[in-house]
């Protein structure tokens, strides 16, 4: 059986061909939910210095960005942009799609549409889920 190789240049290309939104949904709930369930824990005091294991930081970030809209799937909960550079991430423009925080933001919007749209990146570790949290024809 053959198996792919990586291509030669893979450098940011490599980002979002393994972007699965499925996985990312997954991800990102079970990165937010122990979070919020843990801050009154948190707020009272844990171990001091605690280190490594399961005390990694959620790093939580929100970047304003800009595209055009080439599909929307609203059963899947995922729309494609077309989407211009977003330095902040480091990604060059490209076509790739992305996960809606919510199916409600899929009102008003159609294909075609030039879009701004908050990209939210949750990072913990070595793993980054990325989602739109707000999106709204321009
Ligand atoms: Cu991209």
């Amino acid at each position: 059986m053959k198996i792919a190789t990586p291509s030669k240049n893979r450098f940011r290309s490599s980002i979002h061909p393994l972007f699965d939104p499925r996985l990312a949904l997954a991800i990102l709930a079970a990165f937010l939910l122990p979070l919020f369930q843990a801050l009154p824990a948190f707020a009272q005091g844990r171990d001091h210095g605690s280190h490594g294991g399961s005390a990694q930081s959620i790093d939580h970030q929100i970047i304003v960005a800009r595209g055009t809209l080439t599909e929307l799937n609203p059963s899947e909960g995922t729309v494609v942009i077309d989407h211009e550079a977003i330095p902040a991430v480091g990604w060059e423009a490209m076509v790739m799609p992305f996960e809606l925080k919510d199916g409600s933001l899929f009102e008003g919007l159609k294909k075609g549409d030039r879009v701004r749209f908050d990209l939210t990146v949750v990072t913990q570790g070595d793993k980054t889920v990325y989602f739109i949290s707000d999106i709204e024809a321009e």
